[in-house]
């Protein structure tokens, strides 16, 4: 799995004098902060980088659903099963806003589909950790969704206006996405002495994984000084992490739980929070296809893509059957 990147070609920052006077002016309207529109001239690089962006947030919108899925099920209430139900199918919607961003730039959602299932393409590696008690469907909601917002409420404002658009409505959703978790945490961190003790053990698994989600440190990240230039990322990696353990911190004192990280001190000079670095060795194992439910995430994908083959099949028959119709009326009524 992972075997081979998507390439890009985007990972050095090309200079303004080594630029072509189109990808000159192409730069210059984005310094200006003007949206880049699907049918309109872009880099190459620039596509190949949204693609990429896009295609993984996309699959990882889609593979995401599987760890909440998981508690449908077994969801203590009827009201939280409703409740989980409605996020899960979200998540597919926001799925297919961005298959379809991505279909702006010349990709086929069945391409994307293929470089998923055959892991040349990426989902967020939060993803391939398991969700084992119900306080961890909390703790989704309370940090992976919390982490998601943090990250992509500033790419509403992202060069690409189709990017841009999908991921407004996408932030309203993930904002009650993120309180349906801090309601579940609650409850379990005001429950019995059981309950908080496995809301702890949620957020003591989740913390290091949700701050993975921002993806490398900004000296490892290899990616990001282009894609800021072009807009297409509007922070950093670390930036984001900062605000993220700054928001999230108070959240966590509120519900009487800690934070599994002993060297975590306010710090007054920089006005936030000094905070250990997730473990990275575990963070690219898990890139590398080696976390603890990789490969159980890609063939539930793979035989929902197989098992669902019927079902396309029989979708452009009937709308074969019904364009044939209309475009010969009368030899069809006979
Ligand atoms: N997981 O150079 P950078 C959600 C890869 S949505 C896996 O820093 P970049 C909703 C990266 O692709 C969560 N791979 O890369 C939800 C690159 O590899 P490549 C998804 C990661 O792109 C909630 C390499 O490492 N959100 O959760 C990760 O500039 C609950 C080098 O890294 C988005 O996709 C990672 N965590 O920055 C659903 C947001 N981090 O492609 C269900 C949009 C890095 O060269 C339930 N994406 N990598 O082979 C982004 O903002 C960026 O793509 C980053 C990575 C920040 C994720």
């Amino acid at each position: 799995m992972y075997a081979q990147m998507v390439q890009t070609d985007a990972t050095h920052v090309r200079k303004l004098d080594e630029m072509s006077p189109e990808e000159r002016a192409f730069q210059e309207r984005i310094d200006r902060g003007e949206k880049i529109e699907p049918k309109e001239w872009m880099p190459d690089a620039y596509r190949k980088t949204l693609i990429r962006q896009i295609g993984q947030h996309a699959h990882s919108e889609i593979v995401g659903q599987l760890p909440e899925g998981n508690w449908i099920t077994r969801a203590p209430t009827l009201e939280r099963k409703a409740i989980l139900l409605a996020k899960v199918q979200d998540e597919a919607g926001h799925g297919l806003y961005l298959y379809c961003a991505a279909e702006t730039l010349g990709v086929s959602r069945d391409e994307l589909t293929e470089l998923l299932h055959s892991g040349k393409m990426k989902y967020s590696s939060i993803f391939n950790y398991p969700t084992l008690t119900w306080a961890d469907i909390g703790a989704v909601g309370w940090l992976v969704d919390g982490a998601a917002i943090m990250n992509q409420v500033p790419l509403q404002r992202t060069s690409y206006g189709p990017y841009a658009r999908a991921m407004i409505r996408i932030c309203k959703e993930e904002s009650f996405h993120q309180r349906q978790g801090y309601d579940i945490m609650m409850k379990m961190a005001q429950g019995t002495p059981e309950q908080k003790a496995m809301a702890q053990d949620a957020l003591n698994r989740f913390w290091g994984p949700a701050l993975m989600m921002f993806g490398p440190s900004d000296k490892e990240s290899v990616h990001s000084a282009q894609s800021m230039a072009w807009k297409i990322k509007i922070n950093s990696n670390d930036e984001l992490r900062q605000k993220f353990v700054d928001q999230t911190v108070p959240q966590a004192k509120y519900l009487g739980l800690t934070v599994p990280d002993e060297t975590l001190r306010w710090n007054e000079e920089k006005g936030g929070h000094d905070f250990a670095e997730p473990d990275w060795s575990e963070f690219f194992e898990v890139l590398a296809g080696n976390g603890p439910c990789n490969r159980e995430r890609l063939s539930a994908r793979v035989k929902a893509w197989e098992d669902g083959a019927w079902f396309r099949e029989g979708l452009v028959a009937h709308s074969e059957k019904v364009a044939a119709r209309r475009a010969a009326p009368r030899a069809a009524a006979e």
